[in-house]
């Protein structure tokens, strides 16, 4: 209910003159809730808010607190405490009595012993009053114990007097004339609308009735009788006023209320209807309905109650074509897509108007499209038919039809039908069962994603990672001059692009196309447009069709290949059938590793077909430098299952050799990378702590800062720090620190490593020269994690162990992190002056900080076990030349002597070997000298020497005769009986290609001697 308008119809009661003729007892509830009441009957109040609207005089009625126990009125405070200013903000809050004149008095009783009383004299402006002179009395003493009477003598008739009342309790306020005037007012308390609805749906003369019940309330001081000027009801439309407000637009309709009211009653409900034409409506402006706001109005002050807003629904049929949530007006295209087989869709005729909707003819023209839906028929007012499309799948190709409904009083539909139902014996991948192909290669990157797009078409391939990774196609059969279609999209608002490309091995890959969100031209560029979905960075933008026409004829696969991208509905060629085909998906193979050391690959092998490869019918083998060196169980592939392999062994020699893993059966040979690996020098090793752990006091130091995105620093080690013996060498560094909680971060990692003579940092950080001359002993990807407790944050294994020669040792670092974790690294605090660091979240510049000691934990190298000695002839000669082999016995894993478990096998042994000189004599370092050897002596023209050796006592001197062989003897008569086609190895563990002249090889794992 709002005020719109004063009406100014008033009620004029005169008093004669007398003495003290008026009087008002105070003596009827006042309800002090609204600001603005009045104390008694024809009164008013000027209401003083010094400004803030929720500070106010505090008005209590008292029923039993006036005179003789009557009723009366408690004022408080007349101001408040600014709590913004420290002062005391007065109010001169007045209740404002009838024109008087006279003697006037006004019974007064301390509330508190704050309590006062004070008159003013008040004018009307208009609808306002106004304050005006203060009117003196005589103090009468005023008392909290009883009511004292406060006399204002010599009032000039027709004055209005402000009563400004503090912390008091007032009662009987007389004078000698007054004019009383009572206002009538009027207040509409309830509106029930009839229909409780945003529309309204109009009758066949295209009209609506609004129409509601209303309850009135007499708000006024004077009773309300039918007849009374304004005493009427109205309906009228409104339009938007100043800020929210509506205002009255057009009264519809008024009528009179025909029930009296007295001062305070409410009324039983009154109907008021009005009866519109639909036509005669107006819209609001930058309304697109004809949606209007009803409201009742009453005449006596003005008040407007909302009915509510209707929007009328002519009477006529309304109507549209839907699929789901998209519409097919007059002119669009429905595309059924691609479709293996008979495909249906099914649109939706709605009739949204108030008149039914007599549908006269549904036809479908074109090849290939049909309906079941056979006119006339009749759609109801708000109801709907769904209208069953087919495309037919009888021959294959593409499609075009028209369907055209018509009706009476409605424009025609007509929307353009397409698709194309698919040569059964091509390749198509549409991804709508949500997964990938079971024949289709996925490496590490593809995942099925269902898009928000509604109807047939949910599902897509799509790489959301900003990286390579190949979708590759079974054996397809390509045709000259046969095309490739495939729906390619921008994955995100980032860079996008799928790549195409073509092979006959899998191996050996050509590009074919390029489709790129920033393409220069248009044929090959992926829309930046979507329809539908679309929310910042995520939004799914359009697929466009794409048509591969340079694959070349024959018989290859396709990869696809993405970067934030998605792909659909592939489409081409045919499937070649296989019965075998398998594919190494993940092969691990480490890129270096070191002489007798177990040397560890992982392979997985995927079939690609449904297939069941037996156990055992296919080998598992691992490759290094041309030669099987392990073989791993051939376990059961299932159809389109995926199998992890292992294989481990010990390589007997430095250097870099190219290994692989091949799988091979019947039908397949699938092979891995080719990996170039590197076997470094096998070394006898210390554990060696540099520096005293005492705690870490900075996040911020060397010798790194992982606080930071970006952090360096150099240390010198001094030889005293170090303590390790010159010729050393350095093969794993392991700094050690905590966190603050369990973060890892990843990033990259530079460390050098130098001997020097300085005893303190000379800058390098800053000199790129300094850092040249330096020895890098890591270059690569690095992932720290760290926990709350002390751990191995930083471990570095040196491919290459660095040779320490004796002197000082400076370690520079260099990181670049994606991110952030707070991490104290192990400290020497007592060790200063030999470290420095820089950190930074961006670029790290300016001077070096010092820096605590980090203590770090070396592993270098000491002194192997030796076996010694020289080879003569039972005459005691020397045999130059002669091959002195060590080969540990087999040992299973905790068997060992040192207690370590060594993953050495059977037949996969550690191998130490060594060459007599000119004087015979030889010497073979033995790094793992906790394992028991045989020993196997050989030289040409004498016969083989087998021993054992052992070095739990340290060293071994052993000198060995050898006898000369037999001239007639044949070396080995099982070898001749063995398969003379097995693979021949020397003991190396290499593959040899043929049996060698002279010297030892091993066929179907024995030695054998050639002469
Ligand atoms: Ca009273
Ligand atoms: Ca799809």
């Amino acid at each position: 209910m709002r005020k719109i308008f004063l009406l100014g119809v008033l009620s004029l009661l005169a008093f004669a003159t007398g003495a003290q003729s008026y009087k008002a007892d105070f003596n009827s509830t006042v309800d002090t809730s609204d600001p603005s009441f009045k104390a008694n009957p024809g009164w008013a109040h000027l209401v003083s808010t010094g400004g803030y609207s929720y500070q106010k005089v505090t008005y209590t009625y008292v029923a039993d607190g006036g005179v003789d126990a009557s009723g009366c009125l408690q004022a408080g405070d007349q101001g408040y405490d600014d709590w913004w200013t420290g002062s005391t903000v007065a109010l001169n809050d007045l209740l404002v009595t009838p024109q008087v004149g006279g003697t006037v008095t006004l019974q007064v009783k301390k509330a508190t012993s704050t309590g006062n009383v004070k008159f003013y004299k008040v004018t009307k402006n208009g609808a306002d009053w106004v304050m005006g002179d203060e009117i003196t009395f005589e103090d009468p003493g005023l008392v909290s114990f009883d009511f004292t009477p406060v006399e204002l003598t010599d009032i000039p008739e027709g004055t209005y007097i402000g009563i400004r009342a503090e912390n008091v309790l007032i009662d009987d306020f007389t004078a000698t004339t007054a004019n009383v005037v009572l206002t009538r007012g009027l207040t509409i308390a309830q509106v029930t609308p009839a229909v409780d609805n945003n529309t309204i749906d109009c009758d066949e003369n295209n009209q609506f009735t609004v129409k509601a019940t209303v309850v009135l309330k007499n708000t006024g001081e004077l009773d309300l009788n039918p007849g009374d000027e304004g005493y009427q009801l109205q309906i009228a439309n409104m339009k938007p006023g100043t800020g929210a407000d509506y205002v009255v637009d057009e009264v519809l309709v008024t009528q009179p209320v025909n029930v009296a009211l007295a001062v305070g009653q409410e009324s039983e409900p009154i109907e008021i209807s009005v009866v519109l034409n639909e036509a005669d409506v107006v819209a609001l402006p930058g309304n697109d309905n004809k949606a209007r706001r009803y409201d009742v109005v009453e005449g006596v002050t003005g008040t407007t109650h909302v009915i509510r807003n209707y929007q009328p629904i002519a009477y006529r049929p309304d109507a549209s074509l839907f699929e789901g949530m998209t519409e097919y007006a007059t002119g669009s295209t429905l595309n059924f897509g691609l479709a293996t087989g008979e495909a249906a869709r099914t649109l939706t005729l709605y009739n949204d108007g108030a008149a039914p909707l007599q549908v006269t003819a549904v036809t479908v023209e074109g090849e290939g499209f049909a309906t079941t839906l056979v006119a006339p028929f009749t759609v109801d007012k708000h109801s709907q038919v769904e209208v069953p499309l087919t495309m037919t799948s009888a021959t294959p190709g593409a499609k075009t039809g028209k369907l055209t409904i018509e009706g009476t009083d409605i424009e025609p539909f007509i929307v353009n039908l397409t698709g194309e139902v698919l040569d059964p014996d091509k390749w198509y991948v549409n991804f709508e069962n949500g997964q990938l192909p079971a024949n289709v290669l996925n490496i590490d990157s593809w995942e099925v994603s269902n898009s928000l797009v509604t109807g047939e078409n949910k599902y897509y391939a799509v790489n959301s990672k900003n990286a390579d990774g190949k979708l590759i196609s079974p054996l397809l059969q390509v045709e000259d001059g046969e095309t490739f279609g495939l729906d390619a999209a921008r994955n995100y608002d980032t860079p996008s692009a799928v790549r195409i490309y073509y092979s006959t091995d899998r191996k050996e890959w050509t590009l074919l196309r390029t489709l790129d969100a920033n393409a220069e031209n248009d044929a090959d560029r992926l829309t930046d447009t979507y329809t539908g979905y679309a929310w910042g960075s995520n939004t799914k933008y359009d697929f466009t069709r794409f048509t591969i026409d340079n694959v070349p004829a024959g018989q290859g696969y396709l990869a696809f290949e993405a970067s934030n991208a998605r792909i659909d509905n592939l489409l081409g060629f045919k499937v070649v059938a296989v019965e075998h085909d398998a594919f190494v998906t993940l092969a691990d193979i480490p890129a270096a590793g070191t002489v007798n050391t177990p040397f560890n690959v992982t392979a997985n092998l995927k079939n690609l077909t449904e297939t069941v490869e037996a156990a055992g019918s296919y080998t598992a083998r691992l490759y290094v430098d041309g030669a099987m060196v392990a073989e791993a169980e051939a376990t059961e592939l299932a159809a389109y299952g995926e199998n992890a392999y292992s294989f481990s062994t010990l390589i007997h020699e430095q250097g870099t050799f190219e290994a692989y893993v091949e799988f091979a059966g019947e039908g397949f040979t699938a092979t891995s990378d080719v990996v170039t690996v590197t076997i470094g020098e096998e070394l006898a090793t210390n554990e060696v702590q540099v520096g005293t752990n005492n705690g870490s006091d900075t996040k911020s130091a060397a010798p790194l800062t992982l606080y930071n995105n970006k952090s360096e620093s150099e240390t010198v080690y001094t030889a005293q720090d170090l303590g390790i013996a010159a010729g050393s060498k350095i093969s794993r560094m392991v700094f050690k620190g905590h966190g603050t909680t369990a973060k890892s971060v990843t990033g990259t990692l530079k460390v050098w490593l130098e001997n020097t003579e300085d005893a303190a940092p000379q800058d390098v950080l800053l000199n790129e020269d300094a850092i040249a001359a330096m020895t890098q002993v890591y270059n690569d990807s690095y992932t720290y994690d760290v926990t709350r407790d002390e751990t191995d944050v930083l471990v570095l294994n040196l491919a290459i162990p660095f040779e320490y020669t004796g002197k000082n040792l400076r370690v520079v670092m260099h990181t670049e992190n994606s991110g952030w974790v707070t991490c104290y690294f192990e400290h020497d605090k007592n060790v200063t002056g030999q470290s420095v660091y820089r950190s930074h979240d961006r670029t790290i510049s300016g001077a070096c900080i010092a820096s605590e000691l980090p203590v770090m934990y070396l592993t270098v190298s000491t002194e192997a076990s030796t076996m010694a000695g020289r080879v003569t002839d039972t005459e005691g000669n020397a045999v130059a030349g002669a091959t002195v082999t060590l080969t540990s016995r087999a040992q299973t894993a905790g068997d060992d002597a040192q207690g370590a478990p060594r993953r050495v096998s059977a037949g996969n042994q550690v191998v130490y070997t060594a060459t007599t000189d000119a004087q015979g004599n030889y010497s073979v370092d033995v790094f793992q000298s906790g394992l028991d050897y045989d020993v196997m002596v050989t030289a040409d023209g004498y016969k083989p020497y087998n021993g054992s050796v052992s070095f739990a006592n340290g060293n071994v001197e052993s000198d060995i005769v050898l006898e000369p062989e037999d001239v007639t003897a044949v070396t080995d008569i099982t070898a001749a009986q063995a398969d003379e086609n097995a693979p021949i190895y020397d003991l190396m563990g290499r593959r040899l290609t043929a049996k060698p002249s002279q010297g030892i090889y091993i066929q179907n794992g024995r030695k054998h001697i050639a002469r």
